[in-house]
């Protein structure tokens, strides 16, 4: 098995710190290791992560099912077959990926040792060629690569992406050796030349990039690019090819990549492979790449998504319909969905420097993903409807349970969501969370500090301390929504700033200690349906900033629920929640004589059992 010696590691990090700045995307994000994020509104999230997601994915992925077990067992150290789903070797990596972000910003010994003995198994679960699967590996070894559906290079693209998470919280290699074991076992077997393969589940190809940018070794993006090529070409083979009700667009492999327009099939899987061709098309200049992500981009966004940013709404193939299809009480918005909306969204926004994309991006994160974890950071949902009879719940985890393991990998990644920067065009501020944030412009060092209490009001107060006096554009993203704002640079307005793709742009010599100051206007909306949208006619549902509230049966003034109707003459205010929503804002509704409490989306089921709904009756 290779192993780096103390000069390779040198080079390994040298390479891969040159290689950051070789990077194609025209802004490069802030990674969340120079984010610390300061607010009330994350940080709740961020501390129920550590305190109780990773406990609950640590205990159900090695005490409570066999997940940790198949590796033991595949490591020759432990008697039995395989038990559990083919691809649950992914949950492990997922939940050891969140542990390694965590450790960046919260050091945590023991977390540290756990990854260091599950390592320890899944180095020796590897096969001496590369192979790791602990599914064929303990019960098919003979049917390794037969059917591209099995999630073999699915697991494996998760496996790499714990496995540069681990390198870049530890510096230490073990998991790393394993990761190129396998990505140099990948780029031997498959190729121009070698087998054909369409993984039946993306997310191999944005992995290998990311291995790429760890390691320096352009083999990686190039077997990922490759890999992207093979799609739409009939090379698919295996169960979802074979099922009438599925076929290639279920995974993407009806078309060509760069001629894909329409958004079809499996929701996630079209998330993952979406994030990994613009991965690539940073990196090799593939304008085709580029407008067809823009051509579904339109899809998705205009024809099938929700008002959550949630997107998939079909269960029978846990992804997408007809477009406008998009019921309430069966929509599926599955959470990984919305984790992948994050992720691709996001990197749309580093190609193109237009905020369109992070009001998506926002929409998917605050509603979407935060919907997927209760406010303890314990029990999560899967399926994430925008109306319930009452008898949807989240659970501790699942059988099939990808989304839990999403989440915990996802949260400690927030931070990186927040600033992007480039030499050229400068400081991009994308979300409003309270942070300090190291960056650098060109030559010019420099931190900001945000301290905001988004979203629950609209005030933002930035101090921009390069390390000395230097010009670059500060450019600040006007949410969509956001109808008026107001600005001042060290309390003189700015009247006359260039505004362009929802940025406004602020162009001065920076010193430090130098203020921004901006308000947006955060008022109550009443949003109305696109009238395709069948399920929402003659309904509208409330939203503030880039929060979606919702009504849920259960809140005291919510008893009169059948009478409860939207109107013109609805007034609505804002008013301090208390008990288990402490710290947020709940909206005061009001049509004539009737009362009611909406709270956020993000926030329900986590208080007693009942009915709840997004998309309320509207009467003129
Ligand atoms: O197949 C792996 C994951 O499990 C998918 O992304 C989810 O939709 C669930 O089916
Ligand atoms: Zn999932």
């Amino acid at each position: 098995m290779k192993r780096y010696s103390s000069v390779t590691i040198l080079l390994v990090a040298l390479f891969a710190s040159v290689h950051v700045f070789a990077q194609s995307y025209s802004t490069q994000p802030v990674p969340f290791n120079q984010v610390k994020i300061t607010d009330q509104f994350w940080n709740a999230r961020l501390k129920a992560h550590a305190n109780a997601t990773l406990e609950t994915c640590i205990a159900q992925t090695q005490d409570s099912t066999e997940r940790i077990n198949n590796f033991i067992k595949a490591a020759g150290l432990m008697e039995g077959g395989h038990e559990g789903i083919y691809f649950d070797d992914s949950d492990v990596y997922k939940a050891m990926e969140g542990i390694a972000y965590s450790l960046i910003n919260n050091p945590n010994p023991e977390h540290e040792a756990l990854l260091d003995r599950w390592i320890g198994y899944i180095a020796k679960a590897q096969q001496p060629d590369g192979y790791l699967n602990t599914f064929y590996t303990l019960n098919h070894s003979e049917d390794r690569w037969t059917d591209m559906e099995k999630h073999e290079m699915y697991c494996g693209g998760h496996m790499i992406e714990a496995a540069v998470a681990h390198h870049k919280a530890t510096g230490k290699t073990t998991f790393l050796n394993v990761a190129t074991n396998f990505a140099d076992y990948l780029c031997a077997t498959f190729g121009p030349g070698k087998k054909h393969w369409v993984p039946g589940h993306e997310e191999i190809e944005l992995a290998l990039v990311k291995l790429y940018h760890e390691t320096g070794d352009k083999k990686y993006l190039d077997l990922s690019y490759w890999l992207l090529e093979e799609r739409g070409h009939g090379y698919g083979k295996g169960a979802i090819w074979d099922n009438k009700d599925w076929g290639p667009a279920y995974c993407q492999d009806d078309v060509p990549v760069s001629e894909i327009s329409d958004i079809k099939g499996h929701a996630v899987r079209a998330m993952y492979l979406f994030s990994g061709m613009a991965d690539v098309a940073a990196e090799k200049d593939l304008p085709d790449y580029i407008a067809a992500l823009e051509r579904v981009w339109e899809d998705v966004v205009e024809r099938n998504m929700y008002i959550t940013g949630g997107i998939g709404s079909s269960g029978s193939n846990e992804g997408f319909s007809n477009d406008y299809d998009l019921p309430n009480k069966e929509a599926y918005c599955e959470t990984c969905a919305s984790i992948g909306m994050v992720l691709w969204n996001n990197r749309m926004n580093l190609f193109s420097q237009d905020a369109k994309y992070i009001d998506v991006m926002e929409r998917s994160m605050y509603n979407g993903v935060l919907a997927g974890v209760s406010l303890e950071g314990d029990l999560f949902f899967y399926v994430n409807p925008l109306e319930s009879e009452g008898h949807h719940h989240r659970r501790a985890w699942y059988g099939c349970a990808c989304c839990p393991s999403n989440v915990s990998r996802f949260l400690p990644s927030v931070g990186s969501y927040i600033y992007a920067t480039s030499d050229e065009k400068g400081v991009f501020v994308n979300l409003y969370v309270g942070s300090t944030a190291e960056m650098k412009v060109g030559n010019t060092k420099l931190e900001l500090v945000q301290h905001t209490n988004y979203p629950w009001d609209g005030n933002i107060e930035m101090k921009v301390q390069p390390e000395k006096e230097a010009s670059f554009p500060v450019n600040l993203r006007i949410p969509g929504c956001c109808k008026s704002f107001s600005l001042s640079v060290n309390g003189k307005k700015q009247i006359q700033s260039k505004q362009e793709n929802g940025y406004v742009t602020l162009e001065r010599s920076w010193k430090t200690g130098d203020k921004i100051s901006l308000i947006f206007d955060m008022p109550v909306e009443v949003v109305a349906g696109d009238p395709r949208v069948a399920a929402n006619v003659g309904k509208r549902a409330i939203q503030r900033g880039p929060l979606v509230y919702c009504l849920e049966e259960n809140d005291e003034a919510n008893t009169n629920w059948d009478k409860i109707q939207l109107s013109k003459k609805s007034t609505f205010k804002t008013a301090k929640a208390s008990g288990k929503l402490v710290g947020m804002l709940e909206i005061e509704g009001k049509t004539g004589e009737a009362n009611f409490m909406l709270i956020p989306y993000f926030a329900w089921d986590n208080r007693r059992e009942g009915r709840m709904k997004v998309w309320i009756d509207y009467n003129e």
